[in-house]
């Protein structure tokens, strides 16, 4: 069995299981929502991270039953969350050919109709190098996505073919700064350098700027003091089953 064919399998079957990666307020700490990231429980072969299947999802036309499973998951438990009194607005990690199905938005604004859950709870998690397979009809699904009410939010922003001419006629309301300049940034200029300037095109364009990947104490302090908004990464948590996270969170929080 091919592993896409036993995904195809999966995707109905109920293997696929997300886990919520919070994110913070940088300058106090105040928890603002969570990433969901979804994970194959595999019948043999254990949890299997994203990289080791969303990349044949996206070849093989698997990403969109894949992508609606996953905001079906994420929007169910973020109702969960709301019936417990607890606001946790989810971010959602959208394919690249989602952004051009024109029935996505309508996906969308029924999964939120049917869980009852307010269209702000809800991000978009979209990235560069899907808005540039054909700009134009992302951008026509985005505008849809955007009348409903969700939140848009640039993932791996400076990674992929950016245009950031884009950021002019999309409205997208917050920007992801990717590991890969941040992790390091106290220790390399160049990163350093680029998420300054990041920073600075963010705050013209009145983006909010969620930092991944920080891994320590030091990175938060440097970056709240360069003005980023939130965070997310190792030095917080990571990403946790739900039931580990309600743990977490009534922790000390
Ligand atoms: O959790 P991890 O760091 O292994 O995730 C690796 C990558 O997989 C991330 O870049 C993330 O964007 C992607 N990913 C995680 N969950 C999803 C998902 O539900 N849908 C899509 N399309 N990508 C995801
Ligand atoms: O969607 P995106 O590619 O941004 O997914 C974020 C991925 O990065 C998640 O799969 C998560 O496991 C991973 N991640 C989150 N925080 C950290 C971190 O602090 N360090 C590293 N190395 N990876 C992280
Ligand atoms: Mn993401
Ligand atoms: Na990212």
């Amino acid at each position: 069995l091919t592993l896409v064919s036993e995904l195809r399998r999966a995707i109905d079957n109920g293997e696929l299981v997300l886990h919520y990666q919070p994110k913070a307020v940088m300058r106090d700490g105040t928890i603002c929502g969570v990433e969901a990231l979804v994970r194959w429980q595999h019948p043999r072969r254990g949890l299997l991270a994203p990289g080791e299947f969303v990349p044949a999802a996206e070849r093989s036309g698997l990403i969109e039953p894949l992508t609606s499973r996953v905001l079906g998951m994420a929007v169910e438990q973020c109702a969960r969350w709301l019936a417990a009194d607890r606001r946790l607005p989810v971010s959602v990690n959208v394919g690249a050919q989602c952004l051009h199905n024109r029935t996505f938005p309508g996906q969308v604004r029924q999964v939120l109709a049917e869980q009852d859950v307010p269209a702000d709870m809800l991000t978009l998690e979209i990235t560069e190098s899907a808005i540039i397979i054909d700009p134009v009809r992302a951008g026509e699904v985005l505008q849809e996505l955007e009348e409903i009410g969700v939140r848009l939010s640039i993932d791996d922003f400076g990674t992929g073919y950016s245009s950031i001419a884009y950021l002019r006629s999309l409205r997208v309301h917050e920007m992801k700064l990717d590991r890969a300049f941040v992790t390091d940034m106290c220790s390399d200029y160049g990163n350093s350098a680029i998420v300054r300037a990041l920073l600075d095109l963010a705050r013209n364009f009145e983006l909010q700027v969620v930092a991944e990947g920080v891994e320590d104490r030091r990175t938060w302090v440097v970056l709240a003091a360069l003005g980023c908004d939130l965070v997310q990464g190792y030095y917080l948590s990571k990403p946790l089953p739900p039931d580990e996270l309600d743990d977490w969170l009534g922790q000390d929080r």
